[in-house]
């Protein structure tokens, strides 16, 4: 539930993303879970024929340190991500660009999709790491950030409407957006609860219009994406139920127009 759940794709041994597909042996059902919409993967890595430390293997025990050595990369680049493996999380479901199963993401809790959020981009991860894309709350910020804080479920979000007191403001470039939040529960994957659901929004700045959400109930995340022109959005955190006083917190934004940006 706190960890990152990986998967395989295959590169074919070719750097043209379109020749990738997802590796054969990744495994991708769902478990049985309160309401059967939580998603593995999360994300997947390459798994076939990699070379490592003078070890070339296939399969996702290949992929699977990929994605931690990503997360080490970005901790490096950033001390304080060290202490928040919910940012980390966020970070990698929003910056995993490139699709090689179905749809571009889950749409939850519709599908049961093979490729998770899509594949690790580890110069995306270095890229939005960085301390200058560290963006709290109720500012006005460009189109990557990543955030991490404590949220105490009494105090921060409003009584009736669930929605967190504050937000984030966007200017988005041209092209893809995603947004993704992740937070923490305790158990295993069968029998576990979350600290609490909590839900995505993201909405156009200039008339509050909807532009993409996530609203699932068994994922310690949600993650959106809309492609389209520049603009201003909000993104927005709502809480549904707290089974907990609180929960700790990660939240990634990024735009790209391409995954070899
Ligand atoms: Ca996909
Ligand atoms: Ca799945
Ligand atoms: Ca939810």
């Amino acid at each position: 539930m706190n960890t990152v759940v990986v998967g395989g794709m295959d590169d074919k041994s070719t750097t043209t993303r379109s020749s990738h597909t997802l590796y054969s042996s990744s495994s991708w059902k769902n478990p049985s879970t309160a309401h059967n919409d939580q998603e593995l993967p999360y994300v997947v890595a390459p798994a076939v024929i990699v070379t490592a430390d003078g070890k070339t293997d296939t399969g996702t025990s290949m992929a699977t340190p990929m994605v931690t050595g990503t997360a080490l990369l970005a901790t490096s680049r950033n001390s304080s991500l060290a202490s928040w493996p919910e940012a980390i999380r966020a970070m990698l479901l929003a910056t995993s660009a490139q699709n090689v199963d179905g749809a571009a993401l889950p749409y939850l809790p519709y599908g049961d999709h093979k490729d998770g959020a899509g594949v690790l981009n580890a110069a995306f991860m270095a890229r939005l790491s960085a301390t200058t894309y560290a963006s709290p709350p109720g500012g006005n910020y460009s189109s990557r950030g990543h955030d991490m804080r404590t949220l105490n479920f009494a105090s921060d979000f409003n009584s009736s409407t669930g929605y967190f007191n504050n937000q984030w403001q966007v200017y988005t470039s041209a092209g893809w957006t995603r947004v993704a939040i992740a937070w923490d529960g305790v158990g295993d994957r069968t029998n576990h609860m979350l600290d609490g659901d909590l839900d995505l929004e993201v909405r156009y700045a200039s008339n509050g219009n909807l532009i993409c959400s996530s609203a699932s109930y068994d994922n310690s995340w949600e993650v959106c994406e809309w492609y389209g022109s520049a603009t201003s959005v909000v993104i927005k955190v709502r809480k549904i139920t707290a089974t907990s006083t609180g929960t700790y917190f990660g939240l990634a934004w990024y735009s790209w127009t391409s995954p070899d940006d």
